[in-house]
């Protein structure tokens, strides 16, 4: 067969995007390390009455690839990875393009960038998102590097991503490995989404009172507002569903105990690394961490006993969080963009976001806005719009966190958002006596306000 792409790794999100592909027409060629599950793949496809061609090999599927071949990786990031790209490169010839769409470290693909480039193989370094259901029906690719390679692959990318009106939720990200940054980036964002949402949802159950279902009814008017988001939407519905196991709602009977796969790792490792500070993300994925000591957590809370008409104020508080943690993960993207000089259109990037991945929301209409106004602006909350919008909402924030603080109500992510905000509009801060203290006791220097040059003071 003249396979038109093949994809290799047939684990859930592997097995609906080939599936995806071939319901778009595209004649595709599978390969999996075990094969029982090329097989399972194939019978799942035939059941929706699409053909998906399965081999036994790697070389098989090379050998059944129209050229210039293309496939798709989607296995295990990490040394997986290496060790199929070191296969494919036995088959492949110049011109012919790879395409990882995993959750890769960013660096990892630069190394298989030049490893590729010895062998004149173009690489893609793709972000995926949209999960399972995603994958099979419509997600938002990230697809970054060779621009020759995008080319031949756009025309399957943009029908199988999904789409807001006509657009589809793909664009060229930038050179190198750009598209896994953008991914993780994305995944960061959602990370401090989620931690916003589950500290409103905690504030209202706690200082309000409300019940699974009055809460549910909250994020439910909520959706019809400026917060429409997938994230509130599987929100509402998350705090509607019954337990099957007892007579319960679901959500009182989950563990808080979060899991991370790593990408908010990374990018608190990427903020750290280059100084570009992103709090309420830090802020999410503490959270995540501190959930993980329950027993200590409970012993604690012996120690300290704590107890446990402001809903519209937290409407708005959360809306000016997301505004600010927003402008953290696109001010560490624009840093990152001139340093490696991916130039990234962030308008393009917040437009792609707009459907089938997990922080889609209408808002990103107007990240997109706000940078076609000015696309060298420099925090997204100096656009005049969200700018306004936070001015009008930064009391309620404020009243949100006193009444949480004085109540003993844990909302970090709120408060690194408020935090965040107030130090990078001040005009003066705190640090000229941090200075002082590090030319103190290691004689560090320090520079002046009122002339140049460093100094140091015999402080004794
Ligand atoms: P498997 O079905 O043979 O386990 C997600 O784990 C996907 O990555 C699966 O399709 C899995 O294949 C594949 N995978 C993990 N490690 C791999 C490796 N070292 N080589 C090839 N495929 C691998």
């Amino acid at each position: 067969e003249e396979c038109d792409i093949g994809l290799i790794g047939l684990a859930v999100m592997g097995q609906n995007l080939s599936m995806n592909i071939a319901s778009n027409g595209f004649k595709i060629g599978v390969f999996n390390r075990t094969y029982a599950k090329t097989v399972d793949t194939l019978e799942i496809a035939k059941k929706e009455n699409l053909t998906i061609y399965g081999y036994k090999t790697l070389e098989e599927l090379s050998k059944n690839l129209k050229k210039p071949r293309k496939v798709i990786l989607l296995i295990k990031a990490g040394p997986a990875v290496d060790e199929n790209i070191n296969n494919i490169l036995k088959y492949f010839e110049k011109g012919d393009i790879i395409i990882d769409g995993g959750n890769e470290w960013y660096l990892n693909s630069e190394k298989r960038i030049e490893l590729c480039k010895e062998k004149n193989v173009e690489y893609i370094a793709m972000g995926v998102s949209g999960g399972e259901l995603g994958a099979r029906y419509g997600c938002s690719f990230m697809p970054g590097g060779s621009k020759y390679a995008y080319d031949c692959i756009r025309d399957i990318l943009e029908k199988c991503s999904a789409k807001v009106g006509t657009s589809p939720c793909v664009t060229y990200i930038g050179s190198g490995s750009s598209g896994n940054y953008v991914k993780m980036i994305h995944n960061g964002i959602e990370y401090g989404d989620m931690q916003l949402i589950a500290e409103s949802y905690f504030l209202m159950k706690y200082i309000l009172k409300y019940d699974n279902k009055k809460l549910s009814q909250v994020f439910k008017k909520w959706n019809e507002g400026i917060l429409n988001s997938y994230l509130i939407e599987i929100t509402y519905k998350i705090l509607e569903k019954k337990d099957d196991l007892t007579e319960n709602d679901l959500v009182d009977m989950i563990m808080d105990i979060a899991g991370a796969k790593g990408t908010g790792k990374w990018t608190m490792l990427e903020s750290v690394e280059r100084g570009i500070p992103c709090p309420t993300i830090c802020a999410a994925l503490d959270a995540r961490n501190i959930s993980s000591f329950m027993g200590l957590r409970n012993k604690a809370s012996n120690v300290f006993k704590t107890v446990l008409d402001i809903e519209n104020d937290l409407l708005n508080a959360l809306y000016c969080c997301k505004i600010i943690s927003y402008t953290q993960g696109l001010f560490l993207l624009k840093k990152v963009s001139e340093e490696k000089k991916w130039d990234l259109d962030l308008g393009e990037i917040a437009r792609i976001w707009r459907g089938g991945c997990i922080i889609r929301a209408v808002f990103l209409d107007r990240i997109t806005n706000a940078y076609k106004n000015n696309k060298d602006l420099e925090l997204l909350f100096l656009n005049e719009e969200f700018a306004n919008e936070i001015k009008n909402k930064l009391p309620s924030l404020r009243k949100v966190i006193s009444i949480a603080t004085t109540r003993s109500v844990p909302i970090p992510a709120f408060s690194a958002s408020l935090a965040y905000f107030q130090m990078i509009t001040s005009q003066r801060l705190c640090l000229n006596l941090i200075q002082a203290q590090r030319d103190y006791f290691g004689s560090h220097t320090y520079k002046r306000l009122d002339r140049e040059g460093d100094y140091h003071t015999i402080w004794e």
